[in-house]
């Protein structure tokens, strides 16, 4: 295969100068792709080339798969990094970049349509020995005496999901046996909607569970790893607020179980890439929900208790060449939590755009900014709220937490709200200090 040797970056904000830095690392020149909002972002001025690829909306440059291809090819550039949401999981680009001659940074086109299909996904995994939900074990027929026998041998309530959703998009909660019609129907007709693709399965509802997330490395000779787990409990409406690695209470022995789970599975399906494998974990017991085939915005706490730069491991596996590491050589060092700094009021969570007048970052020991802003900076009111991640590492759970209440002491943004005053509260709520948060804990604390 051919070298690497220039890359295009078809993403923003911080993981566009988070790629940018890996490239720098590893010799590779770089192509900033950029919307008109985005002409000014500094990463645009830091990469080798630039090019404008449309208006604000995402819909007119971020996720325009023509556009994207056209600047690979007027740049000779040939390969294209997608970073995390807009076309990173969409494997039609994935397809077209790579039957236009370039190479691209992720898993194999099919691998991520495979997976990209839940129903698909889970059976691919309950055959891998990975434990799922208990559930239909595939889609739902429209034969309602069968729906209803499948719902009662699972048991009341269940989550009647979408084939085709994910991430929070396409599920609904089902109590009783008299509301299963009504809220299949419901269910089916949005998802058709969405998704344009109205398949629909049953998983049992897990009341408490938390979101323990395995991160996975794999090349293209056949070399797996797992770089242990994240926990992503503490959300609201399916965004993440603070993330950690690694979660707590999880043992060295589940650990190394799931982990080689995973793994096992990524060999038989030929997967290459970075990967997660998402999971429910309620009473010691783990189910697999989704597979993300994509770099994730929490991947710096893996980061930083491996030591190990996912990015250019991502990068290094696209260029064909093989892992650096065997899983004897990694090493869980520490504890690590992201809090994702958001430009939005911090108890209305409205989004706050607007000019930054004034920016200091925090710093010592243990001590991680990956943000693209800067005083003066104008965040853009077209595209997601994230300006940026604090990240801590310390000996213990409990120093990487005293080190990253420091850190928000010390940040200043100035200009727009932000909410750096939510994270001060979180870091020293007792719940959260514990350990013990579930995927609940966060919206009941804030009163949902
Ligand atoms: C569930 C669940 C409870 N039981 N499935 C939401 C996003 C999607 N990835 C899966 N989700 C859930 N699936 C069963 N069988 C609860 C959720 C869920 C959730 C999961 C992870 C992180 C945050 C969440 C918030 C609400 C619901």
């Amino acid at each position: 295969m051919e070298n690497i040797k220039k890359l295009v970056i078809a993403n923003r904000g911080e993981i566009a100068l988070r790629i940018l830095r890996a490239c720098r690392q590893l010799g590779i020149q770089t192509v900033a792709l950029h919307s008109v909002a985005d002409s000014d972002a500094k990463y645009v001025r830091l990469a080798d080339e630039s090019v404008c690829i449309g208006p604000a909306p995402p819909f007119a440059s971020y996720l325009d798969i023509a556009s994207v291809i056209s600047a690979a090819e007027v740049t000779e550039a040939n390969a294209i990094h997608p970073g995390y949401g807009f076309l990173s999981e969409n494997a039609d680009f994935a397809e077209r970049v790579e039957q236009s001659g370039f190479i691209f940074v992720g898993p194999k086109a099919e691998t991520i349509r495979m997976l990209g299909d839940k129903i698909s996904a889970i059976q691919l995994m309950d055959r891998a020995g990975i434990p799922c939900v208990p559930g239909s074990n595939g889609p739902i027929s429209g034969d309602w005496t069968h729906i209803l026998e499948t719902a009662k041998r699972i048991g009341f309530p269940l989550m009647i999901k979408a084939s085709g959703g994910g991430g929070g998009k396409g599920m609904r909660l089902c109590h009783d046996e008299a509301s299963l019609e009504q809220a299949v129907l419901l269910t089916r007709k949005e998802a058709a909607a969405a998704f344009n693709n109205d398949t629909l399965y049953m998983e049992r509802f897990l009341e408490r569970p938390r979101h323990v997330e395995f991160q996975v490395l794999a090349d293209s000779h056949g070399n797996v790893i797992h770089l242990g787990e994240r926990d992503c409990s503490m959300q609201r409406r399916h965004q993440k607020v603070i993330e950690e690695a690694p979660a707590p209470g999880i043992t060295e022995s589940q650990r190394d179980r799931i982990g080689g789970l995973c793994t096992e599975a990524c060999r038989q399906l030929g997967y290459r890439g970075a990967g997660t494998f998402e999971f429910l974990y309620e009473d010691e017991e783990f189910y697999f929900i989704e597979v993300n085939t994509r770099i994730q915005v929490e991947h710096p706490v893996t980061e930083m208790i491996t030591g190990i730069d996912l990015l250019q491991e991502q990068i290094r596996i696209a260029d064909g060449q093989p892992l650096r590491y065997r899983q004897d050589d990694v090493r869980f060092t520490g504890h690590a939590f992201e809090c994702r700094i958001n430009a939005e009021d911090p108890y209305t969570f409205t989004p706050s755009p607007g000019r930054i007048t004034n920016y200091h970052i925090a710093g010592g020991p243990g001590v991680r900014v990956d943000s693209h802003v800067y005083s003066n900076y104008q965040v853009p009111p077209y595209y997601d709220s994230m300006i940026g991640k604090l990240i801590t590492h310390g000996i213990s759970r409990s120093d990487a937490l005293t080190r990253m209440h420091g850190a928000l002491q010390e940040m200043v943004v100035d200009g727009i709200s932000t909410n750096i005053p939510l994270h001060r509260e979180l870091v020293i709520d007792p719940g959260f200090i514990s350990g013990s948060q579930d995927i609940h804990y966060l919206e009941k604390k804030l009163g949902r």
